[in-house]
């Protein structure tokens, strides 16, 4: 089936086939959203990325009730820490390093409660989970070989944080040839000056990266 939905999206109208479409939805772990994680101790404040849970939740319901592929990725190291670069375990100075034994377990160790989702985004069975080393989610993961075998060619992304992981993976993913769309209320920014730019920069130039829709612009897709 290859009816396509038409959306009203920026920088001009989105078409895309359901069938053939993936939400892929980044990051949405404690140690990005929760006090006392990964992104606090960076020097964050992490209540901003908080409105994007309920918009997430909203994207992936709607997907999943038009029997979308959901993929949920996750930044997370191996225990032994085989698969973090130095240059990032040692990058910056934060209150704790990537590995260090922090309030919700170890900093972005797999396994770990900080690094699961959080709990509104827990994945349901049959989902994608995707564990990547790196901001972006094709570099060192499966995510290129699991699209191609459904057939995917359209993502719709949400997640966190909009510049560095969502950006990141839209670019990889352009670059492969999916046709990408950020929903707008779905990511968020540490920095909101960062999140505004980020959108203005995915879809200048014509869609340069992609195309930016609020969720109300998605959800009220027309055949
Ligand atoms: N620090 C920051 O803004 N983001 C990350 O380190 N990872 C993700 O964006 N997931």
């Amino acid at each position: 089936n290859m009816d396509t939905l038409r959306v009203d999206a920026q920088p001009f109208a989105w078409r895309f086939p359901p069938a053939r479409t993936a939400v892929i939805m980044i990051d949405m772990q404690r140690d990005f959203i929760l006090p006392g994680g990964f992104g606090d101790t960076l020097g964050n404040d992490v209540a901003r990325l908080k409105p994007a849970v309920t918009a997430a939740l909203e994207l992936l319901d709607w997907c999943r009730a038009r029997n979308m592929l959901v993929v949920h990725t996750k930044e997370a190291h191996a225990a032994d820490l085989s698969d973090c670069p130095l240059a990032k375990r040692l990058r910056g100075d934060p209150t704790l390093r990537i590995g260090d034994p922090g309030s919700m377990g170890r900093i972005l160790i797999d396994g770990e409660f900080g690094a699961d989702f959080v709990e509104e985004l827990t994945p349901l069975p049959g989902e994608v989970i995707i564990t990547k080393p790196g901001k972006g989610a094709f570099y060192a993961t499966e995510l290129g070989e699991i699209l191609k075998a459904h057939g995917i060619t359209h993502l719709l992304f949400g997640g966190v944080t909009t510049e560095v992981c969502v950006q990141t993976t839209m670019r990889e993913a352009n670059d492969r040839g999916y046709e990408c769309l950020l929903v707008e209320e779905a990511t968020e920014s540490y920095f909101p000056e960062f999140k505004q730019a980020t959108l203005a920069m995915i879809r200048a130039q014509g869609g340069i990266v992609g195309w930016t829709a609020t969720l109300e612009a998605l959800t009220h897709a027309t055949p």
